[in-house]
């Protein structure tokens, strides 16, 4: 049997309309995500955890700083079918945008432990924190689906969302949509 683990990157209320870093149409894909929960054999999570000062914030406005209501997950998200959560952009210095540099756990040791063999990656954002995390699953050897209507792009070009996607699948990610998992 096939072990599917689904990956909710940053679904964070600061990423979402009414946040400090809002994503276009970010609430969006709270309701499918939580239809694809029951599909997977495990659900886990990042989070940006971000200090109330870091270089991050040089280039970003200030977002998902830990003990904020900004860094709570999505209050309509099923997070009680979440197995664990993994903290990234903890420190003053580090971006984190990918999930495999959580600090809290190492996600490469916990995915193996679990022996996992899919990953299923959604969440925000496209060419931000889900590519970066879809990257490395791919560096690490995963075999990565990223699920196209549980995405959403930042854009601060217009068409950042649609070059992530197509550096993702060079890469060798499949890109999926919920319904096909
Ligand atoms: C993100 C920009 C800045 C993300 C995080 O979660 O994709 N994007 N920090």
């Amino acid at each position: 049997m096939t072990k599917k683990c689904l990956l909710i990157v940053d679904l964070q209320n600061d990423f979402c309309p009414g946040g400090a870093l809002p994503v276009k149409d970010g609430d969006k894909i709270v309701g499918p995500i939580n239809r694809i929960m029951n599909k997977c054999d495990l659900v886990i999570a990042s989070k940006d955890m971000h200090p109330a000062k870091t270089v991050h914030f040089d280039r970003w406005p200030v977002h998902c700083v830990r003990g904020t209501n900004g860094s709570e997950f999505h209050p309509e998200l099923s997070s009680e079918k979440i197995g664990f959560v993994f903290e990234k952009g903890t420190g003053n210095k580090d971006d984190g945008y990918s999930a495999f540099e959580a600090t809290n756990k190492n996600l490469e040791e916990f995915l193996k432990e679990s022996k996992v063999d899919v990953l299923y990656v959604c969440g925000l954002a496209t060419d931000y924190c889900v590519k970066a995390t879809v990257i490395d699953a791919l560096q690490r050897g995963f075999k990565t689906f990223v699920v196209t209507d549980c995405i959403k792009a930042v854009n601060v070009n217009p068409d950042d969302g649609e070059k992530a996607l197509r550096e993702m699948k060079d890469r060798g990610a499949i890109l999926i949509e919920s319904k096909e998992i």
